[in-house]
């Protein structure tokens, strides 16, 4: 662990540093990052999605309040790429994970306000290092199941977990096919009461369409249920998530997948770095308003764009 990390006012104070879009701040989280990576990477990364309202902020609340009881430093870090309208869901939150959050060895980070690219926090990455520094050995990474972030956050986790709610008949059109195929597990929430027959359905549903997917062949994804709520089944999902751990330990793909999730990472950064050049070039402007004028054609423009960025590049 890194000393300087050790109090979560810290913590939060680098991560502040980390999230800043100031030039000479940028310079600083660099140095920050090369300074604690030796202390990085030695936690479980688990990615949470679902739709609005299906309970993940209290099963992380459930979660990590049984992670803790078991000694373990618990981070959660919530993406959700409607905060930037909507102002987020910090409040809910922070609400729903009350006793979580007055906890000593938890740490809740909500989405940040601002500045978030392709829906997910885009320096949730560095978030994750800063916490596994600061001492934490799970992390929580809890994402609105719509649009891009899902994809986004399975390529920052270690397991990836969906939750999906009871009931018969339209289980699978909140669901986008590809989401099941990254899937490592199903948890249908609010299995508890009257709502128990419905879960079991549901949860032979999408049994079911798992069944038709071509999985890896050392696991194949479990459907669970459980009662976030009434924390019910937690435990069945966690004893899930560490035998998943083992598994692809003991054969290498837990590796693999935080190098392929590397590789992610850089391809994203790149293709950051490359669309703010080229928009930050004059001619962009100049260029789009020649095109809305219709004096010049698409492909022509871009073209005339990315000679004007690499004859600069070549100037330098
Ligand atoms: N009955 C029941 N309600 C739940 C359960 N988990 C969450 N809820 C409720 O569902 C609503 C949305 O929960 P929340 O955790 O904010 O969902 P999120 O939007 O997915 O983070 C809240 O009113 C919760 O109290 C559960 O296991 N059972
Ligand atoms: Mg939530």
């Amino acid at each position: 662990m890194n000393e300087f990390l050790k109090d979560r006012r810290s913590l939060s104070k680098a991560i502040t540093l980390i999230e800043s879009s100031l030039v000479k701040d940028q310079e600083k989280a660099s140095e920050l990052i090369e300074k604690i990576m030796p202390n990085t990477g030695d936690s479980l990364r688990i990615g949470i999605s679902g739709v609005p309202g299906v309970g993940k902020s209290t099963f992380i609340e459930s979660l990590g309040m049984y992670l803790i009881n078991k000694r373990h430093k618990v981070a959660v870090l919530a993406v959700d790429p409607s905060s930037p309208i909507h102002g987020g869901s910090i409040l809910g939150d922070k609400t729903r994970m009350e006793k979580l959050s007055s906890q000593d060895n938890a740490y809740i980070r909500p989405s940040p306000t601002k500045g978030t690219l392709g829906g997910v926090g885009k320096k949730t990455r560095e978030i994750i290092l800063l916490c596994e520094a600061a001492g934490y050995d799970i992390i929580l990474i809890e994402t609105v199941g719509v649009g891009q972030s899902e994809i986004e956050v399975h390529s920052m986790s270690d397991f990836f977990l969906m939750l999906m709610l009871p009931g018969a008949g339209d289980e699978l059109q909140g669901i986008k096919k590809g989401i099941l195929e990254i899937v490592d597990a199903i948890a249908v929430n609010k299995a508890e009461d009257d709502n128990q027959t419905q879960a079991k359905v549901a949860c032979q549903h999408y049994q079911n369409a798992l069944h038709i997917l071509e999985h890896k062949p050392h696991w194949t994804p479990p459907v669970l249920s459980c009662s976030a709520l009434k924390s019910i089944g937690i435990e069945d999902i966690w004893n899930k998530i560490k035998e998943f751990e083992k598994i692809t330990k003991d054969n290498g793909e837990f590796k693999n997948k935080r190098l392929k999730n590397n590789q992610f990472w850089f391809e994203q950064i790149v293709n950051h770095k490359m669309i703010t050049d080229i928009k930050s070039l004059p001619e962009w402007e100049n260029l789009r308003t020649d095109v809305l004028s219709g004096i010049i054609t698409p492909q022509l423009a871009s073209l005339k764009l990315f000679d004007a960025l690499y004859s600069k590049k070549g100037k330098k």
